[in-house]
């Protein structure tokens, strides 16, 4: 049965996939066998992070374009923060995208981030492998960049983007080491505004000039009338060509997996189950009480 479903999703059905993206969100019967059945293709996901407001969606949206352009096929995974105050953005998301959604080279799918602010869906792992079972040349998994998610999502993708804007540019001294470590790509979008050149500049000169294969490109676009999108649809085929034979994949696969062994193990640990058992047994040692789980 599960692999009957795998031999749809691979040969594009569309509708098999977006099942089985449901079957592993909801963890619905039988979903932990079906991603054993997983054979991965050789796709390249690329995540795409930076503040809100830096036109992630926008960038996103004009990066399918010129993906399908190019004759190849994308599927793409929105992560959608939950928040109240989101929603106009995430209506803004909603209508950009929808001219997409009949499209037969372009797959999108929207998550709800169900609240765990600072981290990424809770699935995001296993949904993205999911997408990497199908016909796709290119995967493109969006979120905000907060906190913790920054680390997650270079786990998950083979080429990270960090987008910016030129008004960060008296942060970028004090830029946050996470959105720096993680980026294979910067990108100064909005660069229709003032001082995205100094800006440019400046990122440059700190990310260092190298030609090598570790080279940082840092991409100036509009992502509103897609100037620069050929540039940035360059280097991200450049940088999947020296994907291979690079130990960092090695890392990021121990990181997935460590991930996705403690996600399991905690399985059935839940933290408001803890305080009331600590409260209600009037628990005074601690390590006796963990040992009781252990
Ligand atoms: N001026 C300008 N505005 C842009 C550009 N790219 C995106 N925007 C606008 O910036 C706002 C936020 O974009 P969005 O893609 O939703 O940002 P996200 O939160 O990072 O996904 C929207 O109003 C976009 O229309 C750009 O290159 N130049
Ligand atoms: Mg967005």
């Amino acid at each position: 049965m599960w692999s009957k479903l795998l031999t749809d999703i691979k040969l594009g059905n569309r509708r098999s996939l977006a099942r089985s993206i449901s079957l592993v969100e909801n963890e619905f019967n039988g979903y932990q066998q079906f991603l054993q059945t997983l054979q991965l293709q050789h796709t390249t996901v690329i995540g795409i992070t930076g503040p809100p407001g830096a036109g992630k969606s926008t960038l996103t949206d004009a990066l399918i374009a010129q993906i399908i352009q190019e004759g190849k096929k994308v599927g793409v995974l929105c992560v959608d923060p939950s928040s109240p105050f989101n929603l106009g953005a995430l209506l803004g998301d909603r209508i950009r995208m929808s001219r997409w959604y009949n499209h037969p080279d372009v797959f999108i799918r929207s998550l709800a981030t169900r609240g765990s602010l600072g981290g990424l869906h809770p699935k995001i792992l296993e949904i993205t492998h999911v997408m990497q079972c199908a016909d796709f040349d290119y995967i493109i998994v969006e979120t905000v960049g907060v906190g913790q998610s920054e680390v997650e999502i270079a786990g998950l993708a083979d080429i990270t983007i960090v987008v910016l804007v030129p008004e960060a540019g008296d942060e970028i001294q004090t830029m946050k080491a996470g959105l720096m470590e993680v980026a294979d790509m910067f990108v100064v979008n909005k660069a229709d505004r003032p001082d995205a050149d100094i800006f440019v500049k400046n990122l440059r000169l700190m990310v260092g000039d190298s030609h090598d294969t570790m080279h940082i490109p840092v991409i100036k676009t509009i992502a509103s009338t897609g100037e620069g999108l050929d540039l940035l649809y360059k280097s991200i085929t450049e940088k999947s060509q020296h994907l291979q034979n690079n130990d960092r994949k090695y890392l990021l696969m121990a990181e997935k997996a460590f991930q996705l062994i403690q996600q399991h193990r905690m399985k059935d640990i839940d933290k408001q189950e803890l305080y009331q058992r600590i409260k209600n047994e009037s628990v005074e040692n601690i390590y006796q009480f963990i040992q009781t789980y252990i």
